[in-house]
């Protein structure tokens, strides 16, 4: 059980949200989690739910006795840079909504996700610090800046508990993702493991930081758990899993499907991966809540292939 009252999560068909919503269900039970999106689910207590509007969001809230709100729904960095007024209205909008419910005190605690988006072409690249140049380059970071800036001013005057990590790529075989510009890092798995060359939108050689999915889960309870006295940064931690380029996501597959191939087709994306950093460094999650990740490329190759395998196969028995 959560120390008082339910869990929502809102956006649980995404990406993290599939996820996310099994580890708490596991940690709190299924009775004490309500998952919620836009977009309908067959999962016990779903709820339909629009982000954007704060009276049915409240009323969900009341009915439920919701005490712990984990708010994943946004729009990411690619779709952001085609739909930029959507991108602000959902992600500042969504979140506004959200942050106001603690503020009134119907809600005790939030976990809100950044993003590496939140750096910029300024930013230091390698090992890029906790505290340093902030200037992103794409709405999504914008609304991740943004954002951040809301979670600390409503801790700091409102006393509100909110939380929050800047996410790196993250790569999990339970779902796709969609609309980012770390995706590749899923889909390059996906067809390596059907058999088909995979196309990719990013040239060999950009390195960009990532985290496979079960490190991020345990990120995002680790966070929400750690006692609030641990907690020093109300805008976002940096957190560190590995970094890597197509050319080595490639390699690492190719261990395992040696058949598998790749082409290079570089598009609009790959001026929005150029802009953000290689590596971060991930000090200050570390010595304050204890963050550690666990997995590299090696072991999430392994994974994901053996895994997506197995999917796979049952999908076609079950077909
Ligand atoms: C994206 O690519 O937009 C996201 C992110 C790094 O926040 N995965």
């Amino acid at each position: 059980m959560a120390d008082t009252g339910k869990v929502l999560v809102v956006g649980s068909n995404g990406q993290l949200g599939v996820e996310l919503t099994d580890a708490l269900v596991d940690h709190y039970g299924e009775d004490q989690v309500i998952p919620s999106d836009i977009t309908p689910s067959d999962r016990k207590n779903f709820i339909k739910l629009d982000v954007l509007d704060a009276d049915q969001l409240r009323v969900i809230v009341q009915e439920q006795q919701i005490q712990e709100v984990y708010l994943l729904a946004a729009l990411l960095s690619a779709r952001g840079e085609k739909y930029p007024l959507v991108a602000w209205q959902i992600n500042m909008d969504g979140l506004l909504n959200v942050l106001e419910l603690a503020r009134a005190g119907v809600i005790r605690k939030i976990f809100w996700p950044s993003s590496i988006a939140v750096f910029g072409e300024t930013t230091p690249k390698v090992d890029t610090p906790q505290e340093t140049i902030i200037s992103p380059d794409t709405m999504y970071g914008i609304t991740k800046l943004a954002g951040e800036r809301l979670c600390a001013y409503y801790a700091k005057k409102f006393q509100v508990d909110v939380r929050s990590v800047r996410y790196p790529g993250l790569v999990g075989y339970r779902a796709l993702p969609g609309g980012g510009t770390t995706d590749y890092a899923v889909a390059i798995y996906h067809k390596a493991v059907v058999g088909e060359v995979y196309r990719c939108f990013l040239e060999p050689n950009t390195r960009l930081p990532f985290l496979f999915m079960p490190d991020a889960v345990r990120a995002t309870l680790e966070i929400m758990q750690a006692p609030a006295s641990k907690i020093s940064v109300h805008s976002g931690y940096n957190l560190a899993g590995f970094s890597s380029t197509p050319a080595e996501i490639t390699a690492s597959i190719q261990q395992h499907i040696p058949n598998f191939q790749i082409e290079y087709e570089p598009d609009f994306r790959q001026q929005i991966a150029d802009s953000w950093p290689e590596s971060v460094d991930d000090q200050v999650a570390r010595k304050d809540w204890g963050w550690q990740s666990h997995y590299g490329l090696a072991d999430m190759s392994k994974v994901m292939i053996q895994c997506l395998r197995e999917q796979f196969s049952s999908k076609i028995v079950s077909s």
